[in-house]
């Protein structure tokens, strides 16, 4: 009996072996990463996820992305001119394997005023991609990539400063599918969590736009769930059948707050932590970094809402992090006895409070021209060679040249006000016209006065030394 059961245990453990030996074979002739075909990726709007590639072959896959200034909703009454990539807030998703060759076209629309690029965390490269894709109003970057490494991974604008790119929208996820796929679900949908800073508080009827010293503070009005206070509730909640099996791409676009994930009624029978390999299972809330990922899945056991929050709760009730799934059919009343109220946590008090702070002014001890022109040139490249570059040339119809420019040379206020205040409507430098918007920077008196003496005297520019006393003249006149 014993000498049966082993010559059947060997016999089956031969099988095994030649066979799956076979097959695998046969997997990696195919596999050898040899390109195999071309095609456009589909992209989709959140909460919509691309169907998966689902070759066996690595491919070239053709992604366009356009970029897209414009005012939409924020909240009910409230609007905010959003920067998107692809017109929608978070940005498409994209969805290519492993292995793949990625031919990225990043579009910047003529009639925007910015010049943007994107950092795809999928890329291993300078800035991930961000240096190979800096991109001006009207035009087309192209750039390609290798999608080396699996996982869920992040977008996002890289252009100073980047962080108010990314709080105005400027972000979206990218998965790259294992070569082996994944397992089979009923339902995937896209989640992208993020902060916005704003110049109204929560809530405040008409248009809003960026408050950088809000930023500066980690303290936003809004925290959304795909773009808007209620994109996906209601009306718009995602919708699932009770025993389906679900599979979210969750992201965290930031710019400032880490997000505590979690689904009120569910447990995430898996989750790939940090969007990566390693799967946990059993878990209640995960933790997503800024600029993070994760993807969770769950089995839909019982009818009734779900509902995604930051467990981080006055975000979630207070500030907009709120999004829905619905579960319709029948009930189970073994998994759950059909008390239908699900307020899990009801947090006192709903004002929402504003702490303005006096910022002190740090006092720094004036500096040398030497040492100013030193400061001024790192700073500089941190701040404005975006859109000025770094030869201080500009570009042509987008950006004005602050070599020779004799409209800065001409300014009372050795420019400094142009930085501190930020600069709009027509100037004209070196007789051609511009009629564009350079957005204030959150830059300290020292920084300016070392930038401007950096830019007066660069590149043929003969300015003398600007001193932080200065820029603090011109910052009190206001
Ligand atoms: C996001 C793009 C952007 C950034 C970043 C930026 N600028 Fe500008 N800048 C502009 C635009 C656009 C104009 C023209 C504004 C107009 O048409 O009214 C301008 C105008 C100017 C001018 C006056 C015109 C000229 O050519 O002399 C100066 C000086 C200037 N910027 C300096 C700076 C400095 C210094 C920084 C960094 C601290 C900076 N800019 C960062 C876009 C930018
Ligand atoms: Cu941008």
């Amino acid at each position: 009996m014993r000498i049966l059961q082993t010559k059947l245990v060997i016999a089956l453990l031969l099988s095994t072996i030649v066979f799956g030996g076979c097959v695998r074979k046969s997997k990696k002739a195919k596999d050898d990463g040899k390109m195999t075909g071309q095609y456009e990726a589909e992209l989709t709007d959140a909460p919509l996820v691309p169907a998966s590639p689902g070759y066996d072959y690595p491919k070239k896959v053709v992604v366009r992305l356009e970029v897209l200034e414009h005012v939409m909703r924020l909240a009910d009454g409230v609007e905010y001119n959003f920067w998107t990539f692809g017109g929608k807030v978070p940005g498409k998703f994209i969805r290519v394997r492993e292995g793949d060759d990625v031919e990225f076209y990043l579009s910047n629309h003529p009639n925007n005023k910015l010049p943007h690029n994107i950092d795809l965390h999928a890329v291993t490269g300078p800035g991930g991609g961000a240096e190979g894709s800096m991109t001006a109003p009207g035009h087309t970057s192209q750039f390609s990539f290798k999608a080396l490494n699996p996982g869920l991974f992040i977008y996002h604008c890289a252009t100073a400063p980047v962080g108010m790119h990314i709080a105005n929208g400027m972000y979206g996820l990218i998965f790259v599918e294992p070569k082996e796929g994944l397992p089979k679900v009923d339902k995937e949908f896209y989640i992208m969590q993020s902060e916005f800073y704003t110049k109204a508080k929560f809530g405040t009827p008409g248009l809003t736009s960026f408050d950088m010293g809000k930023a500066f503070d980690e303290q936003p009005d809004y925290v959304v769930f795909n773009g808007s206070v209620g994109a996906a509730m209601g009306d718009n909640a995602m919708q699932v059948k009770v025993g389906e099996t679900v599979r979210l791409y969750v992201g965290n676009a930031g710019p400032g707050l880490v997000s505590s994930f979690h689904v009120i009624g569910e447990i995430f029978d898996k989750v790939h932590v940090e969007g990566g390999k390693l799967i946990n299972e059993n878990i209640g809330t995960t933790l997503i970094p800024a600029g993070g990922t994760a993807i969770v899945e769950f089995k839909c056991e019982t009818p009734g809402a779900l509902t995604l929050v930051d467990h981080s709760i006055f975000r979630a009730f207070n500030k907009g992090a709120l999004a829905q799934i619905k579960v319709v059919g029948e009930g189970n009343q073994e998994v759950y006895s059909g008390k239908q109220k699900d307020m899990v946590y009801q947090p006192e008090g709903s004002a929402i409070q504003s702490i303005t702070k006096a910022t002190p002014a740090a006092v720094v001890p004036e500096k040398s021209q030497a040492e100013r022109m030193l400061n001024g040139k790192i700073l500089f490249e941190g701040n404005c060679a975006a859109c000025h570059q770094v030869n201080g040339e500009g570009l042509p119809g987008a950006f004005p040249p602050l070599a020779n420019s004799d409209y800065l040379m001409a300014r009372a206020d050795k420019g400094v006000g142009i930085p501190l205040h930020g600069l709009s409507g027509k100037i004209k430098v070196n007789g051609k016209e511009y009629d564009g918007v350079m957005p204030q920077m959150q830059l300290t008196d020292d920084e300016i006065a070392s930038i401007m003496t950096y830019v007066r005297n660069s590149w043929g520019n003969k300015g003398g030394l600007v001193k932080a006393s200065d820029v603090k003249s011109e910052r009190d006149k206001k």
